[in-house]
């Protein structure tokens, strides 16, 4: 089974756009006679419905954003009647209320058909026995990880996160070849899979779909590694959907967009306008086939750029490239843009350390200070004080080039620093405390 669905995934992007740009007229019509936020603003930007005739039509409406989804908190952007609505989740958000989404019945189905096509790119089959280390609730991830894993068939085990030691004798006796977790937590489980004196032997694995949080090309090595599986990177956001907006096939170049359900734009956060292709700008989300809570040129914060060239793989979908971080992540240090990507970059092509790090940001006075507390690994644990201040000094002196920041190195001990189960906590930022 090399595609889920070879129609949609890999149609002419010609046909694609005939496509979408149907879906969106659609779509459009409906939100305006359904939603009244919607009807106010366009109104407001005076367009109507009849103005929508292709995708290139897109620009002239207006975008949404977080706030307005604050502003109708909670049901008030849904586009049917409550009795309709089958499953509802929420986003936590760190700051501010949580986020509400609906979905119909139909787009429960849509989700799972998008994640099954997700698993396949990652090499799943119906054979497959799917681990799902997502948490399952109001997140997105477990349940719809799991929606897609079943409608193609497979063996799922619904094991949520936490409870790693359970995670482990579930590896090594079930022996599961796909794993479905964070990045940060599948590091966690390989940590204390060897922990435990297991080896790669023990275990079965040969894919991961890995994302809900940003994480670097070198992390995917380190995970590939230690666990001996292809890592692929999934993107999605509850607003959206979840999990299976995007991910990548086992080309590893770029996660496919499920383009006839989303609509992808790359805009220049400041001016709102369209980036060319290939450059880098916020991701802006219109889902096309949404019946619950339909969404028009959301933007997601979130900033990666688009490749439109056909894959090796075959599937013609847009990909978006690996997320640098999100427009709201982004550390501002003394005027210097810094994503905490860039440190985990540098950290793990070193590759002296544990891949274990905490960036901490203050302001002292005036003046923003940045530290970066990074684990020793077991084997170069060491109490000599020289070996541990030339350790860090090199890493200093790369970070300090690679960010142009007088940057602080604190190696700390081995497993001193928390680990994650669901999304990582990187950046502790003291100066918004
Ligand atoms: O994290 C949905 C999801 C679940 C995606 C499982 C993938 C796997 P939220 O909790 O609403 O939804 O968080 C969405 O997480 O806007 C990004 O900033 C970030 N994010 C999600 N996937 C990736 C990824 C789920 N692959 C927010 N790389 C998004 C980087 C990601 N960041």
């Amino acid at each position: 089974m090399h595609y889920w669905n070879e129609h949609f995934e890999c149609m002419s992007r010609d046909e694609m756009k005939v496509l979408q740009s149907r879906r969106l007229q659609k779509l459009v019509d409906r939100v305006y006679n359904r939603v009244p936020h919607y009807r106010t603003k366009m109104m407001e930007a005076g367009v109507e419905p009849g103005d929508i005739k292709s995708v290139e039509d897109i620009v002239k409406l207006p975008f949404t954003t977080k706030q307005d989804l604050r502003d109708t908190y909670p049901f008030g952007m849904f586009a049917v009647d409550m009795d309709e609505i089958t499953r509802i989740h929420a986003s936590s958000g760190t700051t501010g209320k949580q986020t509400v989404v609906g979905y119909t019945a139909r787009d429960i189905d849509n989700w799972a058909e998008c994640m099954a096509r997700s698993l396949v790119g990652a090499g799943a089959s119906r054979k497959s026995m799917v681990h799902v280390a997502y948490g399952y609730g109001l997140f997105t991830g477990g349940l719809g990880v799991h929606y897609g894993a079943e409608k193609m068939g497979c063996t799922v085990i619904p094991v949520s996160s936490g409870n790693t030691a359970r995670q482990i004798t579930i590896l090594k006796d079930f022996k599961p070849d796909i794993l479905c977790c964070t990045p940060s937590y599948a590091l966690y489980i390989a940590e204390e899979l060897y922990a435990s004196g297991c080896t790669l032997e023990d275990i079965n694995l040969k894919a991961g779909v890995f994302g809900a949080e940003p994480w670097s090309e070198e992390m995917r090595k380190e995970i590939e590694g230690k666990l001996g599986l292809k890592a692929v990177d999934i993107y999605g956001l509850s607003e959206i959907m979840g999990p299976a907006v995007s991910c990548e096939c086992l080309e590893q170049k770029g996660m496919h967009i499920q383009e006839d359900h989303f609509l992808i734009e790359i805009i220049d956060p400041t001016t709102g306008n369209h980036v060319p292709e290939g450059e880098k700008g916020e991701v802006v989300f219109t889902t096309l086939t949404k019946e619950g809570f339909p969404l028009i040129r959301y933007r997601t914060r979130d900033v990666s750029c688009i490749d439109t060239s056909q894959c090796a793989c075959g599937r013609t979908t847009a990909r978006m490239m690996k997320l640098c971080g999100r427009t709201d992540d982004m550390l501002i240090i003394r005027g210097v843009n810094v994503f905490p990507s860039q440190i985990e970059s540098v950290l793990l092509e070193l590759g002296e350390t544990a891949p274990h790090y905490l960036i901490i940001v203050d302001r002292v006075g005036n003046h923003d200070t940045i530290e970066v507390q990074v684990e020793m690994t077991e084997n170069f644990f060491s109490d000599s004080v020289k070996y541990i201040e030339s350790l860090e000094h090199r890493i200093k002196s790369k970070l300090d080039s690679v960010l142009g920041l007088n940057v602080k190195v604190s190696l700390v001990e081995p497993k001193t620093l928390a680990r994650s189960e669901g999304k990582a906590k990187r950046v502790i930022d003291k100066r918004k405390m």
